[in-house]
């Protein structure tokens, strides 16, 4: 996250870290951000899978504050399946999204705790009002040319684009469709950075943080007048359902 603040793992329980094992090195890797949305099931950015992980090499890491630090308050999970947006698009990150099945014996994954908790998603489609004050967070980049990735969770506050203004001329010239959103600090201080990617953009809905997108792309971080794009997640309401109810047994 650029900007923002350094946060606790209680202010977003439903923080997730996915790192895969690199068998060169012999350890896992941290490499991008994850939002758990039920006991067994983690929503992340489709682009994050590129490199076509095998299940088996990946780790999901929920209730941790230092992302390299264990925790008594720490789950970790492996992980069962995957599923890739059927129409994901890696040219263009349209359909940015893929849907994670931890695995477990015993048809329950995460316990909820103070420090692990599910979001909650949204209903098919919704949309909130342009500007809505929203949230997200992430262990990435805290500057876009920094080698490192954050030590500790973070969070920062975006708010909600017209989609009038999320468009090439504001983006380096990249094209957005409607299954993206961008938003961005209108003070220009916070934006997800590098690392932060398939982690939350929630907004209170009813009083309660409902994710309403997934951190995906942008043009370099915190730059003036330059919004952050995120996965729709409104949009996938009934591709997330139809996965888990496909895929509970
Ligand atoms: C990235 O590379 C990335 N400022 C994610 C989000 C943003 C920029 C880059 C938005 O994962």
């Amino acid at each position: 996250i650029f900007g923002g603040q350094q946060s606790d793992i209680t202010a977003q329980p439903w923080q997730a870290a996915l790192s895969v094992y690199r068998s060169r090195s012999k350890v896992y890797t941290f490499f991008c951000g994850g939002v758990l949305i039920d006991s067994c099931w983690v929503l992340s950015a489709a682009h994050c899978f590129n490199d076509g992980f095998h299940p088996k090499d990946l780790k999901v890491t929920l209730g941790r504050t230092y992302r390299l630090q264990n925790s008594s308050s720490e789950q970790i999970f492996e992980v069962e399946q995957y599923w890739v947006h059927e129409q994901y698009d890696n040219s263009t990150f349209d359909n940015d999204i893929v849907l994670l099945k931890l695995k477990s014996d015993i048809g329950m994954c995460a316990i909820y705790t103070p420090e692990v908790h599910p979001a909650c998603l949204p209903e098919q489609n919704l949309v909130l009002p342009d500007w809505t004050e929203c949230e997200i967070s992430g262990y990435g980049k805290e500057q876009e040319f920094s080698p490192f990735y954050s030590d500790r969770v973070k969070r920062g506050h975006v708010r909600l684009w017209p989609q009038s203004q999320c468009v090439p001329e504001r983006l380096s010239g990249h094209l957005t469709t409607p299954n993206m959103i961008c938003a961005g600090d209108t003070r220009g201080l916070d934006d997800a950075c590098k690392g932060d990617s398939g982690g939350p953009l929630v907004c209170p809905k009813e009083g309660r943080f409902t994710l309403i997108g997934l951190i995906s792309w942008g043009d370099g971080c915190g730059k003036k007048d330059t919004p952050g794009v995120y996965t729709r997640v409104p949009q996938y309401i009934n591709w997330i359902n139809r996965k888990m109810q496909d895929n509970n047994n």
